[in-house]
């Protein structure tokens, strides 16, 4: 069996993006199988490939892993990016689900009707905050990361949102020092800085060429 790792998805961030920042961060090498047409993605829903008809797919280990969530937490403990125990591992969730829920209204934002998208906007930016941000820099006001002495998938997420919030609201960071400070620590982690870089695998915001993909690749859902 190949131990080769392949991701099945659309070539944008959407649900896989959280999975390509994790697998980079533990310096991982994958390939990326892209879907472009709604026929791909209906071969494999009908050879049975995908558990519950939907995509993120990921070939791993000799699976087939789908549900992010799982994937995630595949990775996360596979590659020591989950705590040394049951507490640390708890609280490394808590904060993944927070950063989550944010990260999902922001993946969404694209498929917001134009008349409600500045109020989803002013949502999101009030939402992060007045709610999340604070938490993660009373979080790291003393630590170099999230939880415990190592990295974590949490701090892996941290950084994945945080820059994304930047995209929207470039100043968003100004008044938390220690998620600014957070962050360059993490960019200059070799893995990641080095997914930083032009010509990874990490996607662009999304654009009108992904959202009319997204839009036609399921196209049973926009009816
Ligand atoms: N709970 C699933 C949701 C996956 C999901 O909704 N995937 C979308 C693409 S991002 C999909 O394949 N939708 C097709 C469908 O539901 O028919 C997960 O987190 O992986």
């Amino acid at each position: 069996m190949s131990g080769k790792i392949v991701l099945h998805y659309l070539n944008g961030r959407g649900r896989m993006e959280s999975i390509r920042w994790l697998l980079a961060a533990a310096g991982v090498e994958f390939e990326e199988a892209f879907i472009t047409k709604k026929e791909q993605f209906r071969k494999l829903a009908d050879d049975g490939v995908l558990m519950f008809q939907q995509v993120p797919l990921v070939e791993m280990d000799g699976m087939k892993l789908v549900q992010t969530k799982a994937i995630l937490n595949y990775i996360a403990g596979k590659y020591n990016l989950y705590g040394k125990d049951l507490k640390e591992r708890v609280l490394i969730d808590m904060y993944t689900e927070g950063i989550a829920e944010l990260m999902e209204s922001i993946v969404l934002l694209p498929f917001i009707p134009p008349d409600n998208k500045q109020k989803q906007l002013d949502n999101i930016e009030r939402k992060a905050k007045d709610r999340t941000l604070p938490v993660f820099e009373k979080g790291l006001a003393n630590t170099q990361f999230l939880v415990g002495s190592q990295l974590s998938r949490a701090d892996v997420h941290l950084l994945e949102v945080t820059l994304m919030l930047q995209e929207i609201f470039p100043t968003i960071l100004s008044t938390f020092p220690k998620i600014q400070a957070f962050q360059e620590r993490m960019k200059a982690l070799p893995t990641i800085s080095k997914f930083l870089q032009p010509g990874s695998a990490r996607k662009p915001p999304p654009d009108e060429i992904y959202v009319k993909t997204v839009m036609d690749v399921f196209s049973h859902l926009f009816k």
